[in-house]
């Protein structure tokens, strides 16, 4: 049996059924990404995924900052064969194998690496003070994980290329414009709005929502008839679980479903 992993600069909590809650907990950097919070954050993900009363995850930082970006004083230190070679800070696949939804939920900063992995989780519930941001190109990079890609699909490349070129920030109501985030709620209820939504979710069959998750990712990788493939062949997996027999025969009998998650 895996020992329970101890965390030291996030804090992990379930404030709801079914929800677990990552809360990045470095506020003297403003959340700023190093390896060791990374490796936490993505371990933390992987115990969730792994437990079977968690049915999404809640990501989240402060009200100032969600995250700043990956720490700048740390990377100043580190030469180009160090971050090609693999480390805690540079394999963020970790976070792309999690089977189940994950809700970022972003107040303040999301800049660099924190508008990165607030991208690369599955929603995005934003404060009205968010505000979006790649501003790698003030420090001579470029985005590595993902802002030049995920970003482009998901708010265009007219944007994109004005945010990753000339360090343009998005406010959270202009994220929401351009389809970055979900919606936008004020400060004091963003966190609360992200935790009723994965609980919703968490409300679902776990097979149903994670095979869900897996096929609409496919739609950024695959063509428009291997997407349709791809979806169809998750469709007919499900019609071998319990939970479809269970949720057809609910719906019958007009009752509440009881999922097994099998
Ligand atoms: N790194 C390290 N420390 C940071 C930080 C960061 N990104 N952002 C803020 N801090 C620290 C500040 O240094 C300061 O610490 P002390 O000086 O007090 O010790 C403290 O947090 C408070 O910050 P400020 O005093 O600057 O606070 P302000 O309110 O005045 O300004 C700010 C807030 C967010 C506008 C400003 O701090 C700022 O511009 N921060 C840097 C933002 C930035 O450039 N972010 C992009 C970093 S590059 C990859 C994965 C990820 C990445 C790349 C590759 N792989 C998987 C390969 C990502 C790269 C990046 O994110």
């Amino acid at each position: 049996m895996d020992a329970t992993p101890t965390y030291e600069m996030i804090l992990v909590e379930t404030p709801a059924e079914g929800v677990g809650l990552i809360r990045l907990n470095r506020p003297k950097a403003l959340n700023a990404l190093n390896g060791q919070i990374t490796a936490e954050i993505f371990t933390a993900m992987e115990a969730f995924d792994r437990d079977p009363t968690i049915g999404a995850i809640v990501l989240t930082g402060s009200d100032k900052a969600f995250a700043a970006g990956a720490d700048i004083k740390q990377m100043a230190d580190t030469d180009a064969v160090t971050m090609m070679s693999g480390s805690d800070f540079t394999d963020w696949s970790r976070m792309s194998r999690i089977g189940k939804p994950i809700i970022a939920a972003v107040s303040g900063y999301a800049l660099g690496g924190g508008c990165e992995i607030a991208m690369q989780c599955d929603l995005i519930i934003a404060s009205e003070t968010a505000q979006f941001g790649q501003p790698e190109i003030t420090l001579g990079i470029l985005p590595g994980a993902g802002g030049t890609q995920r970003l482009t699909r998901a708010v265009g490349k007219a944007i994109a290329m004005e945010m990753c070129l000339a360090d343009r920030r998005l406010t959270a109501q202009e994220a929401l414009q351009y389809g970055l985030v979900n919606r936008v709620v004020a400060v004091d209820a963003y966190l609360n709005e992200a935790i009723a939504l994965a609980q919703k979710i968490a409300s679902m069959s776990q097979i149903a929502v994670r095979l869900t998750k897996d096929a609409v990712n496919k739609a950024d990788e695959l063509s428009l008839t291997e997407g349709l493939q791809y979806e169809k062949k998750n469709f007919y997996l499900l019609f071998g679980t319990q939970d479809r027999q269970e949720g057809m025969s609910a719906f019958i009998e007009k009752r509440k479903a009881n999922w097994q998650h099998k």
